[in-house]
Formats: structure tokens, sequence, C-alpha cells
């Protein structure tokens, strides 16, 4: 018998943004539980963890787990296997890929790897190193879905990168005294343990939260006040909110002349900025404002700050050497001036009296902050999103001690620190040898002639988490001669695999995890089960039958100490460097991050990566499609088509699984209602003669399947609700995915959006992080879909 011991794993379930560190308790090569870390110096218990991080336990154990190469026999999708050998599958795959190399081109190989399933989002090899191995190989990486695109467009055109401040410090949220959570459902449920925590504390200690959204969840449940809206509005809102503070005099003049674009004057003729040479013979690439007295043109360089000795006139409308100009300030008070809180009403049902006394208590009470997650999933999201940042550039709330603005990110909610991805990604560290380029493969490739005739599928499960059933499988899936699925249980799309490769889980694998402002040095809890294998060895095999195998000759600890080696000032101020020899000692290293919380805007100076340097809330570059401002638009769901289908079809998160993982641990299958059930509002039921309980069938034009109903007040009436994580085994019918709007398809797609993506790919700030996939190319339509509800008569 041996001792017990502990070793420390990343939450298979850290994609929920909070990437709790767990402590894995261990005996004679078998997992006895998990429970959260202990700071092994200081005795502080680091993190909650949730049921998710307790059933890590069991997730090497599954029945759903993939244990040994597999080669299919059945069709594809029927979920039909063999057992082979590795040697067998590597040789099988390697042979393939030269084939299609040498007959198509290297290019004609996709490679698709989704990060926001992933134990360990940012510091997990299954994310840097098949970008590398298509850098290498001069495979075509498969553009990411749309997913979370309010902010991450909003903030790609405002801010000019979709990591900001590449997080926010929400140690900070404990000191606000007023918190708006807009569109998210983060308390015990979407970021269950230090967000939570963090956010309740300020509560206890009498921080008011209130709570904008469309389900009354448990966020809602917390909050101090609960703001219900009408689906898919709330850029409606943001519009009134900005008026009140045009109106009333609210918004923070100071704020708008020196960290934004309001103040330099747009050219009426084609919408762009005006430059110094568009006045003066010779003269740079200057914006210019108007300034008051003296009165004039005057010119600031871009990331220059307007000095504070001028007087800009926020509202000019000149003529300058024979160029009409308005300033962008103008052109946003034409925006806001007919969207009066009354004007919203019809749309949002949020009350005019409501709207005015957020606005008022957000601007009267010290250090208030606003905090946008992601849950406002509508086609007009990515400009919804644009509202609440102009809103909130509006209010100057980003220059208080809490920082003002939070945006929720993938980099976990404490201070954020670069690590050294870029140099994993690209084979050598060079940017210049990185071959792969990238496309959105659903759409566009399909109508133009689809050159593809492989896919890796190193991590994630498309055919469930894009809502494309069909698009995978009767049209892109039938195109390709390969389909390679790298996993560790069997997915949707696993099904959907010629080969299936089995990985490891974080139980069985080491890993680095960045996470509360520390190191961790992750071990092995049992060696991989069966013959699973873990990523690294994996890639290391693959690229040696491909003629790239000299990129891939590395250990964990070879790759962890690249990671490592960043300019990051919280890791080169440390007392004693971040090696790899030292982290295998001490397990956990906190690093050099400031013990007071800061407001990270300040830190920047409020100096953004757009080309002004200025929160960019007019866009000179969507100035040609309509787009260089945000706009309200009408979601799908508000559309005619709700005349056919009149309820919206929510496929929701669940809060006992993490998209579809967890779905195959039964104790969590039976905390969450183990049959697929449909959650509906009785006057909705009522309406169709449903009683809680019936059967029923689901339907649009797209598909249909049959559950029982559960009465529930919780949702509007017309919404209805299901799970989505079940896999598509457990429906009666179609999975709901089928029933929803198709993402990146012509129904979402919108050429304001294809323009911004195609600008930003050329110019992304962050090569490593923002990968140029992360743009999808069209809108996230998540909540976006509609559906009817009839009784099957006879059934229960
Ligand atoms: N209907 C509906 N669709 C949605 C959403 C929704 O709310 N409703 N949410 C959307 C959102 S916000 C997101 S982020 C996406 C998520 O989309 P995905 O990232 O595709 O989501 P997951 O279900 O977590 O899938 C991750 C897959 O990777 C596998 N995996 C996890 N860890 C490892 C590993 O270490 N190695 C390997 N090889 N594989 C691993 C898991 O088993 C799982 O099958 O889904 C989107 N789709
Ligand atoms: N347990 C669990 N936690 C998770 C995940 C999981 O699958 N399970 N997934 C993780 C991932 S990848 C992500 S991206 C995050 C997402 O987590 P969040 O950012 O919190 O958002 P969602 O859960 O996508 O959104 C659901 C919420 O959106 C609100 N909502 C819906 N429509 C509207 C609207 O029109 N207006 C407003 N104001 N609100 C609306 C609803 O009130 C609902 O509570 O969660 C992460 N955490
Ligand atoms: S909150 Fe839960 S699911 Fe998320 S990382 Fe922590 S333990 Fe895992
Ligand atoms: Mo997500």
């Amino acid at each position: 018998m041996s001792e017990e011991k502990i070793v420390y794993a990343p939450c298979e379930g850290g994609s929920c943004h909070e990437g709790c560190l767990l402590a894995v308790h261990v005996k004679d090569g078998r997992i006895l539980h998990t429970e959260r870390a202990v700071d092994p110096y200081t005795g502080e218990e680091l993190t909650q963890i949730c049921q998710k991080g307790i059933e890590c336990a069991k997730l090497p154990y599954i029945e759903n787990r993939i244990k040994y190469p597999l080669k299919r026999v059945g069709e594809r999708g029927e979920g039909k296997f063999e057992r082979i050998s590795w040697d067998q599958a590597m040789d099988e795959v390697g042979n393939k890929l030269n084939e299609i190399k040498e007959k198509y081109g290297p290019e004609s190989v996709l490679v698709y790897f989704y990060p926001c399933g992933l134990a360990n989002e940012l510091g997990g090899l299954n994310l840097w190193l098949p970008p590398r191995f298509a850098n290498a190989f001069g495979a075509t990486i498969m553009s990411f879905p749309p997913v979370d695109k309010q902010s991450v467009y909003a903030c790609q055109v405002m801010m000019g990168s979709f990591t900001a401040t590449m997080g926010y410090d929400m140690r900070l949220a404990r000191k606000a005294n007023l918190i708006l959570i807009w569109g998210g459902n983060p308390i015990g449920f979407t970021r269950a343990s230090q967000a939570s925590l963090y956010l309740l504390d300020a509560q206890e200690n009498g921080t008011k939260i209130i709570d904008i959204g469309a389900v009354f969840d448990s966020t809602a449940a917390k909050a101090d006040q609960f703001i219900p809206i009408n689906p898919g509005t709330d850029g409606a809102l943001a519009l009134a909110m900005c008026n009140v503070l045009l109106r009333d005099n609210l918004w923070d003049q100071d704020f708008m002349i020196h960290y934004t674009v309001a103040p330099f004057l747009v050219r009426d003729d084609n919408g762009k900025f005006l430059r110094e040479s568009d006045i003066v013979e010779g003269g740079g690439d200057s914006y210019v404002y108007w300034n008051k007295i003296p009165v004039g043109p005057r010119f600031v360089a871009p990331h220059e700050v307007i000095p504070d000795e001028a007087t800009p006139d926020l509202f000019a409308e000149v003529v300058v050497n024979g160029i009409p100009c308005k300033t962008a300030m103008v052109h946003i008070k034409n925006l806001v001036e007919p969207w009066t809180p009354e004007s919203q009403e019809k749309i949002t049902a949020v009350p005019a009296s409501v709207v005015e006394k957020l606005v008022h208590e957000l601007m009267e009470t010290e250090n208030a902050l606003i905090f946008e997650y992601y849950g406002i999933r509508y086609v007009n999201g990515g400009y919804t999103g644009g509202l609440i940042l102009l809103f909130a550039a509006l209010t100057g709330l980003m220059k208080n001690e809490v920082g003002g603005l939070a945006i929720s990110g993938l980099f976990g909610e404490e201070y954020p620190v670069m690590w050294n991805f870029s140099e994993i990604i690209t084979p050598d560290g060079d940017p210049a040898k990185a071959k792969a380029k990238t496309d959105f493969v659903m759409s566009k490739a399909l109508e133009k002639g689809f050159p593809y005739k492989a896919l890796i599928n190193a991590l994630g499960n498309p055919v469930q988490n894009w809502p494309n059933r069909d698009l995978w499988a009767n049209q892109v899936y039938p195109k390709l001669e390969l389909i390679v699925v790298h996993e560790y249980r069997m997915s949707d799309t696993a099904k959907f695999a010629d080969y299936i490769l089995p990985d490891a889980t974080p139980l069985e694998r080491n890993d680095l995890l960045f996470r509360m402002n520390r190191v961790t040095y992750c071990e092995p809890a049992i060696e991989p089960i069966e013959e699973v294998r873990t990523v690294a060895d994996f890639w290391r095999d693959l690229s040696k039958r491909v003629g790239v195998g000299e990129y891939f000759d590395k250990t964990f600890d070879d790759w962890f100490q690249i990671l490592l080696s960043t300019n990051d000032p919280a890791v080169v101020s440390l007392d004693q460097p971040l090696t790899i020899e030292r982290l295998k000692k001490e397990k956990m290293v906190k690093l050099n991050v400031p013990e007071k919380e800061k407001n990270l805007w300040a830190v920047m100076n409020y100096e953004f990566f757009t080309d002004s340097g200025k929160l960019e809330i007019y866009s000179e570059h969507l100035a040609d499609v309509g787009g260089a401002l945000p706009f309200y638009t009408e979601p799908i769901i508000r559309g005619p088509e709700r005349k056919r289908f009149p309820l919206q079809l929510l496929v929701y998160r669940g809060r006992f699984f993490m998209q579809t993982q967890f779905s195959d641990l039964p104790d969590l299958v039976q905390l969450a209602g183990p049959e697929p059930e449909l959650r509906m509002n009785p006057a909705d039921a009522k309406a169709r003669s449903i009683g809680d309980g019936d059967l029923v069938e689901v339907f649009n034009d797209r598909g249909s399947f049959k559950c029982n109903v559960r009465f529930t007040e919780a949702l509007p009436p017309g919404s209805v609700h299901v799970l989505f994580s079940h896999p598509a085994d457990r429906w009666n019918g179609d999975p709901p995915q089928a029933l929803m709007t198709p993402m990146a398809t012509s129904e979402t797609y919108d050429p304001i959006v294809e323009k911004w993506d195609a600008y930003y790919v050329e110019r992304n700030p962050y090569p490593a992080i923002d990968m140029e996939a992360w743009v999808g190319k069209g809108w996230e339509p998540l909540w976006d879909s509609l559906c009817e509800v009839r009784k099957v008569e006879g059934g229960k």
C-alpha cells in the first residue's frame, strides 16, 4: 500500500474562465477525491470549487472515455469504431495527410482548436500545439465560431483588441459601491468560484448589485435590483441611457476629450477623420479638432492627447479647407437624441423611470462599476456591445478608483499577466515562418467549391456547439477525405471521425496553470489509463510522420519553459528567476503582482490599441459600410418569423455542465435532471393547453424534438429553454441545436462585420492571443432562434 499523495490539477471545467486549481488526492494509482487547493506557503485557501471541480475525480474513468485509438467501421456519425494500435493509427493518418498534401497542397488540411472547452484555457498545450502544427505544416486554421461576439467585436473596434486590458483586476470589484451586471449570469452559475465570491463579498459589505437580464437567473435572484428586459433589445436601452447622460449633462466631457475620438473632425463626404494632410500641404496623419479660443483647427498626432490648455469644441460643425466636417461627438449626439427613455419602453419593456434612475444612480454613486458579461447572444450583439461601451465612455467611469468598466475575459478575474504564447505558435518563434492561413469554412468556402480535404479537430465539439449540425453532417464532412478527432471522450463530433486519437485528461498529464496570480506546476495524478497518450506525445508522433518532427521534439517541461520566458514585469521582477526547475521544486510560485489592486485602464494611461490610441467610439474604417457608430437593430426573434414561431428558443448552458462536457458524469446528469426537458412559463403553456409534465413537440422549419414540459416562472412568457449539453442521442428527435439559427452562414452574415474582420486580421495587435481566427466573420445568434410548441396528445 502506498501513501496518499496530493498533486495539483486544473479543473476540466476551467473554461468557465475561473480556472480553479484542484488538489487531487491519490492512492495506489487511483484518484480518491479532489478538493480546493491551499497555498503551500501561506495556508491560504485559494478558490472555491463547484460540483464540477469535485466530479473531476471521476473524469478519467467515465464510461464515455476514449481509451484506445479508434478507426471508423460504420457510417460517419453512426459512432461505430474498431480498436487499432497507435502505430497503425499514426501511420495511416500520416500517410493520408502526406498523400493529400502531395495532391492538393498542405493548405487543403484544416486544423480546428477552440479554446473554450479546455481545462487550462490559456496555459494548456492543447491550445498552442495545434496552431504550431498548422504553421509548420502549412495547413489552414479553421476560424473559430463567432461566440461571445458582443464584447469581442465592440472591444476590437473601439479598443483595438478584444482583450482590451488583458483582463480586469477583479479584486477591485470589492471596492465598488454599485455594480451593474449587464447580460450574464455570473453569480453561482457561470463564474461559480472567484468572481461569485468577490461579487458576493462586495454585496455583503454594502455594495448594491443591479442586474439587467432576460431571465430570472441565479444572479438576478441575488441582485438588489433586477431589471428585466425584452430579449435582444439591450441596444435600445443603452441608447436611452446615453440620451439621459447628454440630456441631463451628466456625461464626462473631460474623458471624452482626452481619451476618445469624440473631439476629432469627421469629413462629411467620406466619413473618415479629417487629417492634417487634408488641409496642410505636406501635412501628416494627425487628427484635427476645432479649437474655441483662439478659434481654428488644431492637430493631434495618433496616440497623443489634446493638451489641457486647449479648448476643443466638441460640437463643432465646420468647413475646413473647403471640406465640410462634424466632430465625432456630433455624430454621437445625432445618434442618441431620438432615443428618449420613453421611446425605448415599447422595445425593451424597461420603464422610462427605471432608465432615468439607473443612469442617475450610476453617476451619483462613488465608484460605480459596469460589468459586461457574454449573455447578449443575438445577431445585433456586436452593436449592442458597442452601445454599452459608448455608454461607459460617456460616463467616464473608467477614471474612478475601481476602473468603472469591466469586461469579462478569458484571463480569469485577476491581475492579467502575459505569457510567451507566440513563440510556441510559430515555429522557431518566428512569425515569418508561420505558414498557416485562416479560413472561415462554413459559409464562404462552401460557396467557392470547398478546397479542403482533411480536418484535424484538435480541440472542441463543433457539431454540438456551433448550431450547424446539418452543415457539418451534410455539407462540410462529406467533402472531406479524412477527419481526425483528438478527444478524451466520445463527443458528438468524435462520432463523425475516421480516426479518434485518445487524449489525456488534466488528471493524467502535466499542466502549467496561470491563475490566482500564481503559476502552479501540475503533475499527473495518475498514469494515463489504458492506451491514452498525452498531448505532447500525440503531436510529436504525428508531426514526425508528416515531415515537421523537428518542431515537436519536446517534453512538457520544454514547452512550459518557453511559456515562462516572458518579459512581463510580474515575472521578470521576481526575486528568483521563474524556471521550470524552481517550479518543479516549489510547485507554486506567487507572481510579483502589485499588492494593491489597480485600475488597469489608468495603468495604461487610457491609451488603446487603436490607430488613434483613443477609444474609437466612432470607427472610420467602417464608415463606408454604415458601421462607424454602433446602432440598434432588431434581433431575429423580433422579426417577421415570430408570427409563425412565437417562442424564443433558448438552448442554454447548464450549471452542472461545462458546455457539452460533464454531461457524461451520472451524478451531474442527475443533478441537472436526467431527461432533457423543456422549461416553459405557465402562461405560454396555458395558452396551448399544456400542463406541467406533459409531453410536447418543439418545432420549427429546421427540425423538431419531443420532451416533457416543466413549468417555471423564471423564464418570461415568450421564451422556452432547454439545456444544450445533452448529446444528440439523448433527444427524442433532432437535438435542439438543429432548430437553432445556424451560425456563420448567410443568416448571420453582415457586411459590416466582414469588413471589420478583414481589417482587424491585418492589424491584429496581439498575434499570439487574438489569433487571426478569432473573428468568425458573422454574428452570434445563440439565443436568437424561434420555435413553436404543441402538446402531444396522449403522451406523458
Ligand atoms: N446551443 C448552444 N451552443 C453553444 C453555447 C450555448 O450556450 N448554447 N455556448 C457557446 C459558447 S459560449 C462556447 S465557448 C462554445 C464552446 O464550444 P466548445 O469549446 O466546442 O465546447 P465544449 O463542449 O467544452 O467542447 C470542448 C470539447 O473538447 C474536448 N476537450 C476538453 N478538454 C480536452 C483536452 O484536454 N484534450 C482534447 N483533445 N479534447 C478536450 C471536450 O471533451 C469537448 O468535447 O459553445 C458555444 N455553443
Ligand atoms: N456552469 C457553467 N459555467 C460556464 C459555462 C458553462 O457551460 N457552464 N460556460 C462558460 C463560457 S464558455 C462562457 S462564454 C460563459 C458565459 O456566461 P455569461 O457571460 O454569464 O452568459 P451566458 O450564460 O451565455 O448568458 C446567459 C444569461 O444571459 C442573459 N440574457 C439572455 N438574453 C439577454 C438579453 O437580451 N439581454 C440581457 N441583458 N441579458 C440576456 C440571461 O439572463 C442569462 O442568464 O460561461 C462560462 N461558464
Ligand atoms: S468554478 Fe467550477 S467548473 Fe469552474 S473552474 Fe472552478 S471548479 Fe471548475
Ligand atoms: Mo464561451
